[in-house]
């Protein structure tokens, strides 16, 4: 049964007051109270939703000591394969907790209508298996459960990886804990290639502990991209080999509150081994105030009338010494982070600082900038991204430097994050030929008393003027979750399951919008998360069979 309760009152008018967001919304009325019952999706907990599944009534049981997951004979990826390897382990212990079958009971017989072996089949000839994934990476599996064994077909281990942890949402114990599985054909690829996590590492530290709990859940919703911003105005955390002082005076903390070259490392093979690119993003020239502090000279000193106020702005455009420093940066992090792309920043960008220095003024003077500041930053800007050309890297932007007229590189890829006017916004760089993400609706540090999760699930994408050239340059969107008020204490469950709606909508076909379908699906997608130790938070009243302990 399902009645539906709308607080028209002083709780709409919370989650109104995201208005900024609002034009990404025009079919959503209003977030809905829904008092609701869970109840049985014909998908079973399938989350998100696969492109093509057919689920029958037969059903097989699964036994924890007989099972196994295999290599299939054919594939090109064997016991060699360490991904591999290591992502059978975590769905052993997902579906079976993490006793050892090896130990007990080893030639226990398998019953007529028990499923004993899923076989994992790598069809490519190149597997993957030690490649780090990129926006092409082809993530497609078919998944057949059937007798006499179950068989997860895929061109790459990148398309395995998914078809895991699919396989594992098959799997439904009863109250004894008995593990069962039906007959299942599902055939599935994402209708995104970009789906990513922003986490911001500045306004709080975040543990590495952390980092890797959400990468494990990004794994759970078939997520891509973990966009590490992971340096800001209050904090410089990345520890950096050419020039240690910007943690050393930067951080939080110079030894506890800095991420090194290993702990960075750490990350990105636990990102690789789970299908996920790292993306770090260092933003300039503005949100750079804790940079100042380890390199002199770097930022603006702003003025109050003619003398210098003692207080710093965004990066200093007018000095061949921010080259150079920039130049022998971004060299390091194009060696340290092997995704092919890094977040260059370029948001938000203060100009009065640079408005009130005489330096800064006469410059303008010399190059016939007038008063126009944006033409400052697109100086900047260009410089900036003929460094990091040079270091093969492709990059990402935020909008601003796209709206300012900077010349890009055709394969850059402007990052939409402005509510107002977004679907302007996706059509204006789609149409000069750009790829662009959007994350203008998916601000999940915005809380709000209502079951918001919702409102993430109906945003459409490609729900902009633009013609079909144009809707293919989307490549994906990211969530984020900025960081003032977000630590190690609040961050899973602030982030979970609310993402989940974004993952939802960045991998399932365009028409899987059923709203009731998606709260009874999600409400135990959520209750597995916290059944494998991820505190994710309820979408409305409601318990789980397995408790968070
Ligand atoms: N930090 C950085 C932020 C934001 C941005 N860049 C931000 C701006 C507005 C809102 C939320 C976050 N905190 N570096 C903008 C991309 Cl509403």
């Amino acid at each position: 049964m399902i009645t539906t309760v709308r607080f028209t009152l002083l709780f709409l008018a919370f989650s109104f007051s995201q208005g900024f967001q609002n034009d990404l919304f025009d079919e959503v009325d209003e977030v809905e109270q829904t008092e609701r019952v869970v109840q049985a999706s014909k998908y079973g907990s399938l989350w998100p939703l696969p492109q093509k599944v057919q689920i029958s009534e037969v059903s097989f049981k699964l036994n924890g000591f007989s099972f196994k997951i295999s290599d299939a004979k054919e594939s090109t990826a064997g016991p060699s394969c360490s991904l591999l390897q290591d992502a059978y382990r975590r769905y052993y212990e997902y579906m079976f907790g993490s006793f050892k079958r090896q130990e007990v009971r080893k030639s226990r017989r398998a019953g007529p209508s028990e499923l004993t072996e899923l076989q994992v089949w790598i069809t490519s000839p190149e597997s993957d298996c030690d490649s780090f994934p990129s926006v092409a990476s082809d993530e497609s599996y078919e998944l057949t459960v059937g007798q006499p064994y179950a068989v997860l077909k895929a061109p790459k281990v990148w398309g395995a990886l998914h078809g895991l942890e699919t396989f594992s949402q098959l799997v439904y114990g009863d109250e004894n804990g008995a593990k069962s599985i039906n007959s299942t054909t599902i055939s599935d690829f994402p209708r995104f290639a970009h789906r990513g996590i922003l986490l911001d590492s500045s306004r709080h530290f975040l543990p590495i502990k952390v980092l890797l709990a959400n990468l494990e859940t990004m794994a759970m919703n078939k997520f891509n991209v973990f966009h590490w911003h992971i340096v800001d105005d209050p904090s410089f955390p990345y520890l950096s080999r050419t020039f240690p002082q910007l943690s050393q005076q930067g951080a939080y903390h110079p030894y506890t509150h800095v991420y090194t070259p290993a702990d960075v490392k750490m990350v990105i093979e636990f990102g690789r081994l789970r299908g996920i690119r790292v993306i770090p993003e260092f933003d300039t020239p503005g949100h750079t105030q804790s940079w100042g502090k380890g390199q002199k000279d770097l930022l603006t000193p702003c003025y109050s009338g003619s003398k210098p106020s003692g207080s710093f702005g965004p990066v200093n455009p007018i000095l061949n010494t921010t080259y150079d420093f920039m130049s022998q940066f971004f060299k390091e992090i194009s060696t340290v982070f092997p995704d092919a792309y890094i977040h260059l920043g370029g948001d938000e960008v203060d100009f009065s600082c640079w408005r009130s220095n005489p330096d800064i003024q006469k410059f303008m003077e010399q190059q016939g900038f007038g008063q126009d500041f944006t033409k400052l930053e697109s100086f900047y800007i260009q410089r900036l991204l003929d460094i990091v050309a040079t270091t093969q890297k492709g990059y990402m932007i935020w909008q601003e430097v796209f709206d300012n007229g900077v010349k890009l590189k055709a394969d850059t890829v402007v990052h939409v994050w402005i509510g107002g006017g977004a679907n302007e916004e996706m059509a204006k760089v789609t149409g000069e030929g750009y790829t662009t993400i959007l994350s203008a609706p998916w601000y999940l540090d915005y809380i709000s008393y209502a079951q918001d999760w919702q409102k993430y699930y109906k945003v459409e994408p490609l729900n902009f003027n633009g013609t079909d050239e144009q809707k293919k340059l989307v490549i994906g969107g990211e969530a984020c979750l900025w960081g003032e008020y977000v630590d190690a204490t609040n961050l899973t469950p602030r982030l979970w399951p609310r993402a989940s709606a974004v993952a939802e909508r960045l991998w399932s076909a365009k028409d899987v919008t059923d709203i009731n379908d998606a709260f009874n699906r999600l409400s135990v997608h959520r209750c597995r998360m916290v059944e494998r130790g991820i505190p994710a938070e309820p979408l409305f009243s409601s318990y789980c069979p397995r408790e968070y302990k």
